[in-house]
């Protein structure tokens, strides 16, 4: 009797550790099933030369390797989901020395002599329930008008909040705060700034954002609204619509947007005024693209952004400039070429030309610059090297106003991807 109810009693222990480790194990199912986790090797090697610059310094170079752990998870099962994001980043110096501060490849200690490594660790955490997601932590932002820089050794990272909603069929929501930003070239997180372009600037811990994304005509049009504030320092709108159209054997499309910026709160930078409209037009033709861009900016303050985040919203942003100092007007050609015309497929080839004027700041109020910038790339397409993808990037800029502003620039980029799961 004895023996049997021990027997019995240690079935239902078996069947119920049994049921509930299958109830876990299917609970973080899509948890690991959809989840994603890649190691990027990248190596790049920077050098800037400044040819006017006789006088002082006239060279700036760094080389580094760097590691990129990304781990996206899925969700786990049931009403609520749960994930989690994690981004191992990690630096090292292969040679660099004093005075390659002006690469921002490493972060520079107070003497001057640049970090020997450096890197972060950056989580987040993510919920779901039904096609909204509530994510908390770190990672790295694409937002219009927050778009973290991945230019240079690692990615910069910014902390706090985000509300993403697909709820309505089309429509993109966006709500959100972050708190603090991790630059480029820094371990630290710190407060986020903003640069007038005309000697003032001021730091807040609080960025809150809004936006909203309708996508529409088959998705080949999208418009967009959205609200940003760098509390107590400046307060943004900016309008964007992109369209993409078919015309015989021509691909052609549209990126045009308007923002408009004011001082806000206790106006810690001072009053701020500043617009811009730009469009970015491309004709892509049979491995051809053809791009024609056009900015313009009014007001007496430049483009309104965190100072480090990336310009990459504009239509005239590149390698080394954005061309987005206060009333600057600006224009570029680009043109790209793909070699799988030529039946080399992964090497892709672009040449671009910047032309500014008109630019105001503290030293000038006619100030004029252009840039020209190249791409050389290519992707290994197949074998042990697959998806190793190398750069080489050449480019000019002259600025009228500004000696650190006349460079000749190379970029060597190497970035090798690795998979798991
Ligand atoms: C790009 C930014 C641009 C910067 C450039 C740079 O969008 O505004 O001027 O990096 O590093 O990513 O010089």
């Amino acid at each position: 009797m004895n023996k049997n109810y021990y027997a019995s009693f240690k079935n239902t222990v078996t069947t119920v550790l049994l049921l509930s480790t299958s109830q876990v194990y299917s609970y973080a199912e899509g948890f690991w099933e959809d989840a994603d986790a890649t190691l990027t090797l990248r190596n790049y090697y920077f050098t800037r030369n400044f040819p006017k610059n006789e006088s002082s310094q006239n060279k700036s170079k760094a080389w580094t390797q760097s590691f990129i752990f990304d781990f996206k998870s899925g969700y786990t099962q049931g009403a609520m989901g749960f994930g989690l994001d994690v981004l191992g980043l990690s630096s090292f110096k292969l040679d660099a020395g004093k005075g390659s501060g002006k690469t921002s490849m490493l972060p520079i200690h107070d003497d001057g002599k640049p970090a020997r490594e450096y890197g972060r660790l950056a989580a987040a955490g993510k919920f779901k329930l039904s096609k909204t997601e509530l994510k908390v932590g770190e990672w790295v932002t694409t937002l219009p008008i927050l778009r973290a820089d991945d230019g240079r050794s690692l990615p910069q990272t910014f902390q706090g909040a985000q509300l993403t909603s697909n709820q309505w069929q089309n429509t993109t929501l966006y709500a959100g705060q972050m708190r603090g930003t991790s630059l480029r070239n820094d371990a630290s997180m710190e407060d986020m700034f903003y640069h007038s372009g005309k000697g003032k600037f001021a730091a807040s811990d609080r960025f809150n954002f809004s936006g909203i994304e309708y996508n529409f005509n088959d998705n080949k049009s999208q418009a967009g609204a959205w609200f940003a504030q760098l509390k107590d320092v400046y307060k943004q709108g900016y309008f964007s619509f992109k369209h993409e159209q078919q015309l015989g054997s021509w691909q052609l499309r549209a990126n045009t947007g308007y923002f408009i910026g004011k001082e806000d709160g206790n106006k810690k930078a001072g009053e701020l005024d500043n617009k811009v409209l730009f469009g970015l037009f491309s004709a892509h033709y049979n491995h051809h693209t053809f791009y024609v861009g056009l900015q313009r900016l009014t007001g007496d303050s430049a483009w309104m952004r965190v100072t480090g985040s990336s310009g990459g919203t504009l239509a005239n942003d590149s390698f080394a400039n954005s061309y987005d100092n206060p009333q600057e007007k600006s224009w570029q050609l680009r043109y790209d070429y793909n070699f799988t015309g030529l039946g080399i497929t992964g090497l892709t080839m672009m040449h671009r030309y910047f032309k500014g004027s008109n630019v105001h700041t503290l030293r000038t109020s006619n100030g004029r610059e252009w840039g020209r910038e190249s791409e050389l790339a290519y992707t290994f397409q197949q074998g042990a090297l697959k998806n190793l993808s190398i750069k080489w990037r050449f480019n000019t800029l002259r600025q009228s106003w500004n000696k650190d502003g006349n460079f000749d620039e190379h970029r060597i980029i190497f970035n090798y991807p690795i998979s798991f799961l």
